[in-house]
């Protein structure tokens, strides 16, 4: 091949999943999503949970978009089952 025509594999592109902290939502709970949706193991999740409330915000996870956004989706639902005004977000990684 000339070097010209070399493709240049793309990076695949990664989502974040983002926590976001809020005043409601008991600790337990948030425990209880991390570890049901994201697979935390408890100490993973109580960390993860503890620096969202502290920081305001935590990065949970980076998957390829579609998880990234389902798996969101599914944990703020189930704040919202509760009436908690619990917050997954995802953003692009850079
Ligand atoms: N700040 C909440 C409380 O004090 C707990 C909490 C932590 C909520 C992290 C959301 O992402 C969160 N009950």
């Amino acid at each position: 091949m000339k070097p010209e025509t070399k493709v240049k594999p793309e990076r695949p592109k990664l989502w974040k999943v983002i926590l976001l902290n809020d005043d409601f939502t008991p600790r337990d709970f948030v425990v209880a999503v991390l570890r049901r949706v994201f697979r935390m193991t408890e100490d993973e999740a109580l960390g993860v949970m503890m620096t969202a409330h502290q920081k305001g915000a935590c990065v949970v996870a980076v998957f390829t978009k579609e998880v990234a956004e389902d798996k969101a989706h599914l944990a703020t639902e189930a704040g919202a089952r509760r009436g908690y005004p619990l917050t997954f977000t995802t953003e692009r990684e850079e």
